[in-house]
């Protein structure tokens, strides 16, 4: 008994810490130095920024590792259904901010520094970003673990440990230089590493077939190598402490008995040799999808991660239920973010078939009620495929495994519905014939998965119609639409106080967690008063982003100027060209007409090519540039300035979205599937300059179309025009304007390296301008018209960014998540009690 109450008083005293801690300015303070000393080694006198911000951190993980093991012991006790969110990316960017304010102790900790002498928002600079992904997948899964962690849906997120991130972008005499980017040089303090979960995977070698004294076979696969899987574990922390979710990634390192082995044998060079190669596979991201470069080594990430994390799921099911897999499927659902993590499909047969000695009927019904895949790409060139010779190199049995499920899908499924015909067969076929033969892991994803969706609805449904139209005839209930998201916790109430604190007062302090709240602003978009303070706090953002301009980039801009932008990973798709040529033509004109005073404009870029990706290099060459020479050229009076952040990444996208006016989102129609920037800017109240594509579309129906500036082809429009045959030169020709700036391209004017720019031209003429960006010039042309007339009218360019803002309930992750959860998941919240 007398225990039992000093186990209860214990309790009672670590609540009570934890309550001060999140309430009292100075307990803050004493943890913070506490941890400083104790946890950094450090003092007062001596602590850089970054022990400080260390300490920081360690005061933080002291109220989420609390609120980590209350969410664990839930889950744990309740044996519940949970969500595995696979993929090769997270795109985390800094994690300092959101957590604060998730916690309820931004105020708190700020505070409490400033006592300290020391500011917030420069501890919070001294963060690198978790650059772990390449675009929109990567920060879309960040999103969900927000959202997931938020919900209270219990869920985990597999990826890789990757060393490198994304590369670092520098611009050298406008040309970009990519430079290795080591987030975790000095370490990490969000994340813990848990050997206790540590997981052990096969590669290479050969499958003997064995057969026993009663004719069965059984199929036995050795091995060349065994790669250990480090767990690292970072929390991901729902808005005010809801729950606390788990991003597991994985390290490869080299297992101790095969380095022993070498070592032994007197090979210590080889063994170091050895312990690099294996260390390789989680040692680079790969921003890479023009090259045939590191196939094989890409091909082992995913298989890597993919295992490991499946072993994880099985081990943890198996405390429970003892290698009984009759409830399995109703345990676990696994979401596949893209084709990356798709060779899980064949790992989990194996693992059941192989290891477990289940049947291959029982584990395919299991398999086939457990995935779900989320297709992010038409672009055909994106849907991967691998050769089978890399197969058979690294993962034999898994080949044979992909051999036998298409065997049987063509010959019972395909055969059932249309007998006797090769062609579908050849074109369903999870193997693609041919010199190189080929595995196409989209098609395997499709065959295996209960669910398919696309994440818009326009993308969804050319999922259906363009990308699987026999698939989807055959298994009409398998796909489906979940439109993108994104949390309004990071991308509304951290990175821009003010607008959050307009909606506090308007909404409620809930909007956060009910983004259709805003709409409570909507009856005011007319109203002088709260119009003057909506654009007082863009001004005031866009103040701030001028002195980021100014130090990032050294060139002067004025924030009454309307800032247009154009963030995203570089792609002809997205067509940064077409605005480039958009600034041309305004160039050309305003050289034309010395007397002519236009609307002042910025023009803002931010975009990392793919190192291999030569037009796209050139394309940021030229915005460089051409920027350069806008900006300089004083005949122009600073109407008109061009600038391109360098190393576009997460920290920098929440610099830059909260001051922008236009928000550019102008892929060919057809092309990009969601986009999510999109919503971060409406969110904010930027006005949309779109194509009718992705989410966009969506967008507009939420906000009116009125109130943002569409333009452009329909997918409908391109499909017609590619079916007639696309002539660009058509399009050259007939338009003087767009004639003057493509030839523009091909002169000494901005550079000496004509062959650069020279490059887009040829891509737009001789290329076939394969992204239709001739077509839409005169329209893009018009659409900048009206936005520049509306912009100079402030009532009504106020009323359209406060529609856009209050209209973005859809947008939130929160409603993804919950279509997820009711559409493809199927799992239950659970109530997190403050209890051990
Ligand atoms: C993006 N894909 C889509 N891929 O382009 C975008 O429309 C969508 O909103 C977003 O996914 C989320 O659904 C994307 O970001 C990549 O980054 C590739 C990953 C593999 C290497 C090449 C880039």
């Amino acid at each position: 008994l007398a225990e039992t109450k000093a186990v209860a008083a214990a309790k009672v005293d670590a609540r009570a810490d934890k309550n001060s801690l999140k309430l009292d300015v100075n307990v803050f303070k004493e943890k913070i130095v506490h941890h400083l000393r104790c946890t950094i080694g450090t003092s007062e006198k001596k602590a850089s920024k970054l022990a400080w911000w260390q300490a920081l951190v360690a005061t933080a993980n002291e109220l989420i590792f609390d609120r980590l093991t209350q969410t664990q012991y839930t889950h744990a006790t309740k044996d519940t259904r949970a969500v595995h969110y696979l993929s090769a990316e997270f795109l985390m960017g800094r994690l300092t901010v959101n957590n604060l304010v998730s916690l309820e102790v931004y105020n708190t900790a700020k505070s409490a520094l400033q006592e300290l002498g020391i500011d917030i928002n420069e501890l919070c600079e001294e963060e690198t970003d978790m650059a772990l992904g390449n675009g929109g997948l990567g920060r879309l899964a960040a999103c969900f673990m927000d959202s997931l962690a938020t919900l209270a849906y219990p869920s985990v997120g597999y990826g890789i440990h990757y060393e490198n991130g994304l590369f670092r972008q520098e611009i050298r005499e406008g040309r970009q230089i990519e430079r290795p980017d080591s987030w975790r040089e000095y370490g990490c303090p969000w994340e813990v590493c848990r050997p206790e979960s540590v997981q052990e995977v096969p590669i290479g070698g050969f499958v003997e077939t064995q057969t026993a004294p009663d004719g069965s076979i059984r199929k036995v696969w050795h091995p060349e190598h065994m790669i250990k899987g480090v767990p690292w574990d970072i929390p991901v922390v729902g808005f005010r402490g809801a729950s606390v979710t788990i991003l597991r990634l994985w390290e490869s390192r080299p297992t101790e008995s095969f380095n022993w082995d070498v070592f032994n044998a007197g090979g210590y060079v080889d063994a170091q040799n050895e312990k690099a190669a294996v260390e390789t596979i989680s040692k680079v991201l790969y921003p890479n999808d023009s090259t045939e470069a590191g196939k094989m080594l890409r091909l082992t990430q995913q298989y890597f991660f993919s295992s490991c994390s499946l072993r994880d799921i099985l081990r943890r099911y198996n405390r429970t239920h003892f290698h009984d897999y009759g409830e399995f499927a109703k345990k676990i659902a696994i979401q596949l973010n893209d084709t990356h993590p798709v060779i899980a499909i064949p790992e989990l047969m194996r693992l059941l078939v192989d290891e477990e000695g289940i049947s291959w009927d029982a584990a395919w019904e299991i398999v086939t009620e457990v995935f779900s895949y989320t297709n992010h790409t038409l672009l055909p060139e994106a849907l991967e495929k691998w050769p089978v010779y890399i197969f058979e190199k690294l993962l034999p049995r898994h080949l044979e495994i992909i051999y036998e499920i298409n065997y049987r899908f063509l010959n019972e499924v395909v055969e059932a519905k249309w007998s006797g015909d090769d062609e579908k067969k050849r074109k369903l076929s999870i193997i693609e014939e041919g010199p190189c033969k080929m595995v196409r892991m989209a098609n395997l994803a499709v065959i295996a998965s209960r669910k398919i969706n696309g994440v818009a609805e326009i993308h969804s449904k050319l999922v259906r119609e363009n990308l699987f139209p026999e698939f989807s005839t055959l298994w009409p209930d398998r796909f489906c639409n979940v439109t993108n998201g994104v949390t309004p916790r990071r991308w509304m109430l951290a990175c821009n106080p003010g607008l959050a604190e307009l909606y506090n007062e308007i909404a409620g302090k809930d909007w956060p967690l009910h983004l259709d709240s805003c709409a409570a602003l909507r009856p005011y978009a007319d109203d002088p008063q709260i119009q003057k303070r909506f654009m007082d706090i863009k001004f005031k953002n866009k103040v701030a982003l001028a002195a980021e301009i100014k130090k990032l980039c050294g060139v002067e801009v004025d924030p009454h100027a309307m800032f247009d932008v154009q963030i995203k990973r570089l792609h002809e798709y997205k067509r940064q060209h077409l605005n480039l040529l958009y600034i041309l033509h305004l160039y050309r004109k305003l050289l034309a007409d010395p007397a002519m005073r236009i609307v002042p404009q910025v023009f803002i870029f931010g975009a990392k090519a793919a190192p291999a990706y030569t037009l796209a290099k050139n394309i940021i060459y030229a915005i460089n540039v051409i920027g350069d020479k806008i900006n300089n050229d004083y005949r122009i009076r600073n109407q008109l300035k061009v600038v391109f952040m360098p190393n576009y990444r997460v920290s920098l996208a929440e610099k830059i979205i909260p001051a922008a006016d236009i928000s550019e989102q102008i892929s060919t129609a057809g092309y990009e599937a969601s986009g999510t920037s999109n919503m971060k800017f409406s969110m904010n109240g930027a006005l949309t300059l779109g194509t009718m594509d992705g989410a966009n579309i969506e967008i507009v129906a939420e906000a009116g179309v009125e109130n943002n500036f569409i333009f452009g082809m329909s997918v409908k429009d391109v499909q017609e025009l590619k079916a007639k045959g696309y002539n660009p030169w058509d399009f050259y020709n007939s338009n003087q304007d767009l004639r003057a700036v493509v030839d523009w391209l091909d002169s000494d004017f901005f550079t000496e390296d004509r062959q650069a720019l020279a490059s887009i031209k040829h891509s737009l003429l001789e290329g076939g301008d394969p992204y239709m960006v001739l077509a839409d010039f005169a329209s893009y042309c018009a659409a900048h018209k009206r936005a520049e007339e509306m912009y100079a009218d402030k009532a009504r360019w106020a009323h359209a960014a406060i529609m856009n803002s209050a209209s973005m309930g859809k947008f939130s992750s929160d409603r993804s998540i919950e279509d997820y959860v009711h559409n493809i998941w199927k799992l239950k919240n659970y109530e997190i009690k403050d209890e051990i």
